[in-house]
């Protein structure tokens, strides 16, 4: 049901997507959950299968696929789970953002790195007074000579500490959106430091820290784009998120299918008052209403990737309409899964409430669902 018509090679990347996810993640990911292990080897083997470098180009070892695939593969890593998926997205998100506007130089010198995953990249826009309102950001990069010197501090920077490359927005300009540039800081530069791990509701399979600099000192080329990129850097960073948004939305859709499998499984086995529940007409109202929102979160998902692909005028609204509502609807579907399987959908081992816990930031990271109201609102106003 969930892939109809797909053939050839638009299925075998899928295939291949959810082979990986129902043996490398699936059978693990409750157990990195209670022990907060953040699965690296795994998803360096995700890497070795094209799944780092999604949308990049080949020549420099990306995959070439399109949005439209991103989102399938994403879906399907999620279903195994939904918090190592993300953080691969947001690695191919930075790697999409060095393919797209770094320099030859630039993406000759990191893709090769990025696309396996030997270098691990985090995306550092939101500051402790800036998230919503990125383009208020404050970190600095001050031009001294052949370099640049940041100071500031990221905030929720997930792979905080366990990333060896950083993307990070700054302010080398003037004030507002066009004063912002993008940079790529390497792990072990003197002044970088990370804060303690988040404690979270959620996500506990991976770190999210401050990320601190204090006269962090790097070369000028480390601007991304070379000179050309001096404040493009709040254009780069909504670009690339985009996509983000996309694929985060491809999380939701994954972790909820796989909750609503679980159910659909568990309605057929528990018998109440004498029989089975998946024979309660009211039981069956409820998975139909899963199951309609699971193909219509689906729906929109594959139409907004397109308009991606396609660089369709109203793709940034649709990617917004596209993460508003399938994290949202997606979110729903998962509380009820757990609903359906009563008190034991409150206990860790039946794999539920993790999912409810990853989802539930869904709505918040990559842009609250309130911020896409407000592009889609200016968008529609615009009309
Ligand atoms: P605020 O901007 O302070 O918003 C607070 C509330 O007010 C929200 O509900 C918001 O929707 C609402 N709001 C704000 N402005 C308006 C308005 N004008 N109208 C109506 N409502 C409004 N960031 C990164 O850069 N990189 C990462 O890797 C990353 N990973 C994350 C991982 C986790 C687990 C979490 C929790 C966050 C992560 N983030 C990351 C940060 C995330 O993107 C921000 O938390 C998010 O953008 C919201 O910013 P804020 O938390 O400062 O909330
Ligand atoms: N795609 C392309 N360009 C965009 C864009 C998008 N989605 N959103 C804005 N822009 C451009 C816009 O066109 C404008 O360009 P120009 O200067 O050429 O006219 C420029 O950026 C400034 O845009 P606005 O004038 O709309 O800026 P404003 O400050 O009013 O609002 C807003 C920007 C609210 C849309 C932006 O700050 C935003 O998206 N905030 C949410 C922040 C966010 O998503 N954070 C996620 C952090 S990462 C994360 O959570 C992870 C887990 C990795």
């Amino acid at each position: 049901m969930p892939y109809p018509n797909l053939t050839g090679d638009d299925l075998a990347i899928v295939e291949m997507a959810r082979d990986f996810s129902r043996k490398r993640l699936a059978p693990f990911a409750l157990d990195w959950d209670a022990t907060k292990h953040f699965p690296v080897a795994e998803m360096k083997e995700a890497g070795s299968l094209g799944m780092a470098a999604i949308y990049t180009r080949e020549d420099v070892g990306g995959s070439g696929l399109r949005r439209l695939d991103g989102v399938r593969i994403f879906e399907e890593l999620a279903k195994g789970d939904p918090v190592t998926a993300a953080f691969i997205s947001i690695h191919n998100m930075c790697t999409w953002m060095v393919d797209t506007y770094g320099s030859e130089e630039q993406r000759q010198e990191w893709i090769p790195k990025l696309a396996p995953m030997d270098v691990m990249a985090s995306y550092c826009l939101t500051e402790p007074g800036a998230g919503s309102d990125a383009a208020s950001l404050t970190t600095r990069a001050e031009r001294d000579g052949d370099d640049f010197v940041l100071n500031g501090t990221k905030q929720f920077i997930s792979g905080g500490g366990a990333s060896d490359l950083y993307v990070v927005m700054a302010r080398s300009e003037g004030e507002g959106a066009r004063g912002i540039s993008t940079f790529l800081v390497d792990k072990g530069t003197p002044g970088l430091s990370f804060g303690p791990p988040e404690v979270k509701m959620g996500w506990h399979s991976q770190p999210t820290t401050q990320v601190i600099f204090e006269n962090v000192r790097i070369p000028a080329s480390r601007m991304l784009g070379g000179t050309d990129g001096a404040g493009k850097g709040f254009g780069i960073a909504m670009n690339g998120l985009n996509g983000g948004r996309l694929n985060i939305a491809a999380c939701s859709l994954g972790g909820a299918q796989a909750a609503y499998d679980l159910a659909l499984r568990y309605m057929t086995e528990r018998e109440t008052f004498g029989r089975k529940l998946i024979d309660e007409p009211t039981i069956r109202f409820a998975l139909a209403d899963m199951a309609t929102s699971l193909e219509a979160s689906r729906l929109i998902l594959w139409r907004a990737a397109s308009a991606l692909d396609e660089n369709d005028p109203d793709k940034v609204e649709l990617c917004a309409m596209a993460k508003k509502f399938v994290t949202e609807t997606c979110y729903q579907v998962a509380d009820q899964a757990l609903q359906l399987h009563g008190g034991y959908g409150y206990l860790h081992e039946t794999g539920v409430e993790k999912i409810v816990r990853d989802l539930r930031v869904n709505r918040i990271l990559e842009g609250t669902n309130e911020i896409m109201r407000m592009v889609i609102g200016r968008a529609e106003a615009a009309r």
